[in-house]
């Protein structure tokens, strides 16, 4: 927010944009209730709709951007100064158990918190600068509405204003979910935060993720590290590459490999896996090279040694987008593991540790 009113002021009108179910509205709702919003105007605007659905946004929605004077920047500053020096023991109790639930979710908590409440006409009225230096566009002199009736933006609010937009997300057609039934979606759209799960595979190994993706380590010198960052209802599954067709053909559709589901039936008409070949070249065991991203399904980030080169073959189903995405987003999960488990390729897993205590101990907001 600070940054937006810096360098964008009201320079003009602001778009969310970015594929479906990517937190649009999410991000639209938090800044609706921020200092980024004209103060009256989250009890008027309609929030937009949240939902793990990807394309659920069908409207536009908006609302007026708030015009950043010198004066309420200042003001938001020295809040935000001041909420720094709080700790989380001064949040109410609902505060809290809100703060928590998300944090299971895996999201990255902040409060964003507004500086400019809207004027309660009940409430004795401070001297307040805002009203003389910004009766162009919120005109003070609005008589208070009653409760009851929907309340609307007047003339002078919204003359000149700049809005910003929540938009339909962009479908992406070579999307994996585009394929998937309802009951597979819940299963593969993470609803928990995800726990890497590492493997190490040595050359002729085979990864499945689900019946949705798979990773052949096909040569090398020595094992390289496998961590699979994906919905944690989709099971993992490692094999040789003697086993891996059979086992495809055998449990794709059933519940061994979960997803897609509804058998032999369902098989027939889901496209098949397609390969494509892929080499990496390792930069040390502590920091991944890079990500193979199985559409929508998750992704694996892979660990090798130094030096060593790698060949790889990643299979996602026909039309499906599989991307190499180098350098890997997160380069160091492999390290959230346990120990390795005896006879297993597996390593236990590891929680990652949660935003909020780190925001908590770095002191920062
Ligand atoms: N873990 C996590 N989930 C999020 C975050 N932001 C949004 N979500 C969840 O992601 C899902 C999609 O969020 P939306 O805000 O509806 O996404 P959108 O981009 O508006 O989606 P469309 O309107 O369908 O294009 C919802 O289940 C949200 O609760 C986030 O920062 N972290
Ligand atoms: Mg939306």
């Amino acid at each position: 927010v600070s940054r937006l009113q810096r360098s964008w002021k009201c320079a003009g009108d602001v778009y969310l944009l970015g594929a479906t179910n990517s937190g649009k509205s999410t991000l639209f709702n938090t800044l609706l209730r921020s200092d980024y919003c004209k103060s009256r105007a989250p009890d008027i605007v309609d929030r937009a709709t949240v939902s793990p659905w990807p394309g659920t946004t069908l409207n536009l929605l908006k609302f007026p951007i708030i015009n950043p004077t010198c004066d309420r920047i200042f003001r938001r500053q020295e809040r935000l100064k001041e909420e720094a020096t709080k700790t989380e023991d001064q949040l109410s109790t609902e505060e809290k158990k809100y703060l928590n639930q998300l944090k299971k979710q895996g999201y990255l908590v902040g409060r964003v918190g507004r500086t400019f409440q809207q004027q309660d006409s009940s409430t004795e009225i401070d001297f307040d600068p805002d009203l003389l230096s910004y009766s162009m566009d919120e005109d003070p002199r609005d008589p208070p509405k009653k409760h009851e009736e929907r309340e609307e933006f007047t003339h002078n609010e919204v003359k000149d204003a700049r809005w910003c937009f929540d938009t339909p997300g962009i479908v992406k057609e070579d999307c994996v979910l585009n394929l998937l039934t309802e009951k597979e979606v819940k299963l593969v759209l993470p609803s928990h935060a995800i726990v890497p799960r590492t493997f190490i595979l040595k050359p002729g190994m085979v990864l499945f993720l689900a019946a949705l993706g798979r990773i052949d380590y096909l040569e090398g010198e020595k094992p390289a590290w496998f961590s699979v960052l994906a919905s944690n209802l989709l099971p993992v599954h490692v094999t040789t590459l003697g086993n891996a067709d059979a086992l495809y053909e055998k449990h794709a559709g059933k519940e061994f490999l979960k997803v897609p589901m509804g058998g032999e039936e369902r098989m027939k008409e889901f496209p098949p896996l397609v390969p494509q070949d892929i080499t990496l070249r390792g930069i040390g065991t502590t920091e991944a090279v890079a990500d193979i991203k199985l559409s929508s399904a998750g992704w694996v980030a892979v660990t090798a040694h130094a030096e060593e080169e790698l060949l790889l073959r990643a299979y996602t189903p026909k039309g499906t987008a599989l991307v190499v995405r180098e350098p890997p987003l997160l380069p160091y999960i492999s390290a959230i593991r346990g120990a390795r488990i005896p006879g297993t390729p597996a390593y236990r897993t590891k929680k990652p540790p949660s935003f909020v205590e780190n925001l908590r101990t770095t002191g920062s907001r």
